[in-house]
């Protein structure tokens, strides 16, 4: 029976498991969460109430959240691109990059995006400022860290990789990442250039009208 991965090509958390799929040329079926397939849709919904996606399953096995989906496919589909170092110390380093991006870089980046989509007068700019801030923090911070690195953890493309490039992908459109950051900016470069996030990014091209604070004209 084929992995099956509902998700959506826009979405930067499914973006994140697609590019870990690709690094390993994985087989799965996509299940394509789209409001005008409510088949899928209650099936999705069935499968996890909470509702947010990615989700995979295999056989019987249901499994959530990004990061555990990676985990678990380096360990019952292992490809050849290992994403989590089988030593655990070095491990730790990776899912702690891993945290870093899906709590400091994407959900600041969410909270704006989510924000535009209110009506207006349900607009919370104080959050919106506040996430602004937390992710000008986070990107000086990840400046220090990615001026003796190549990809997050170190020199080899792991986990924490996968999260980042979607995160800081739709991140720079959300919240520019300025000059004054040319690490990021270097390191954004260097995984838009990797080809399973490439990939990623070309399959989501013609949902980019749906970006609610406007698509910018690169990438
Ligand atoms: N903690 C989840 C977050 C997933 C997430 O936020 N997915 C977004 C799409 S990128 C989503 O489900 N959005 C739908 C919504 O918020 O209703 C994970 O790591 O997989």
């Amino acid at each position: 029976m084929p992995l099956k991965l509902y998700a959506h090509p826009f979405s930067s958390y499914c973006q994140k498991v697609l590019t870990a799929l690709y690094e390993n040329g994985t087989p799965f079926e996509l299940r394509l969460l789209a409001h005008d397939d409510p088949q899928v849709m209650a099936e999705f919904a069935a499968l996890w109430p909470i509702k947010r996606f990615p989700l995979l399953v295999d056989g019987s096995r249901t499994v959530r959240e990004a990061s555990i989906i990676i985990e678990y496919l380096g360990l019952y589909h292992p490809g050849p691109v290992p994403l989590l170092p089988a030593d655990a110390r070095a491990a730790l380093e990776v899912r702690g990059m891993d945290r870093f991006f899906d709590n400091y870089i994407s959900t600041p980046q969410q909270r704006i995006v989510y924000d535009s989509l209110r009506p207006e007068p349900e607009r919370d700019p104080r959050a919106v400022a506040e996430a602004r801030a937390m992710l000008d923090t986070a990107y000086g911070w990840l400046d220090n860290v990615m001026a003796e690195r190549e990809w997050a953890a170190g020199d080899t493309f792991s986990l924490a990789d996968c999260g980042a490039a979607p995160f800081l992908f739709y991140a720079d459109w959300t919240h520019r990442i300025g000059p004054a950051f040319r690490h990021v900016l270097a390191y954004r470069k260097r995984l838009l250039a990797r080809p399973s996030f490439a990939r990623a990014v070309d399959e989501a091209r013609p949902y980019r009208p749906l970006f609610p604070l406007g698509a910018p004209d690169r990438d």
